[in-house]
């Protein structure tokens, strides 16, 4: 029996940046220009951490740490937190004496896009006009959505329909030979914010 061997070539990744714009509310406040100070950017899924001057507050003063991307929280001096999607976040520091705001500060967070990253796995060979099949898992810390598209390495490619982050697709040699198989993933979801905003 003759066999293909099929080698896993290129692991092709796309990504696009994309840049949104979290909603900043019409409050008027007094703002802090210093006294939060950390992480400005970092990519989406990093974890970020600040920390704020309270040095200058009275007593039993509470802050209350708000991200911008809904997660609301109270807190510390410093605290930690994680943006599953990029774009621009206005983090706001509000500090409470006694339920009531007595001063608040605000820094603009930028959380770039991460590339997804697929593995397709070792070499291996196969039996001609027998489906060879790919079957592999898109990893992203961001919360994406992906499309995918597969080519053979025989001059035949398709754009793979994905389940969730698996991707799966099987496809016939018709002769034996070597043939390297690409398959590109873009997180399609970034690139479509990116168009919405622009
Ligand atoms: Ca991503």
């Amino acid at each position: 029996m003759t066999k293909i061997s099929v080698r896993i070539f290129v692991l092709a990744l796309v990504f696009i940046v994309g840049c949104s714009s979290q909603e900043r509310t019409g409050e008027a406040w007094s703002t802090k220009t210093g006294g939060l100070s950390g992480d400005e950017t970092g990519a989406e899924g990093a974890t970020l951490a600040w920390t704020v001057d309270t040095s200058n507050l009275p007593p039993h003063t509470e802050l209350r740490w708000i991200f911008g991307d809904g997660t609301i929280r109270m807190g510390g001096d410093h605290e930690s937190h994680a943006y599953v999607d990029n774009g621009t976040y206005v983090l706001i520091v509000v500090a409470l004496l006694g339920g009531q705001e007595i001063t608040r500060w605000t820094l603009d967070i930028v959380i770039t896009n991460a590339p997804p990253i697929v593995d397709l796995g070792a070499d291996r060979d196969w039996v001609p006009e027998h489906p060879f099949q790919l079957a592999a898992l898109i990893t992203d810390p961001g919360r994406d959505e992906f499309t995918a598209h597969v080519e053979w390495g025989d001059g035949t490619a398709e754009d793979v329909v994905l389940h969730g982050r698996a991707l799966e697709a099987d496809h016939v040699y018709e002769a034996s030979g070597t043939f390297h198989v690409t398959a590109t993933v873009t997180d399609l979801y970034l690139s479509t914010r990116s168009r919405a905003h622009s």
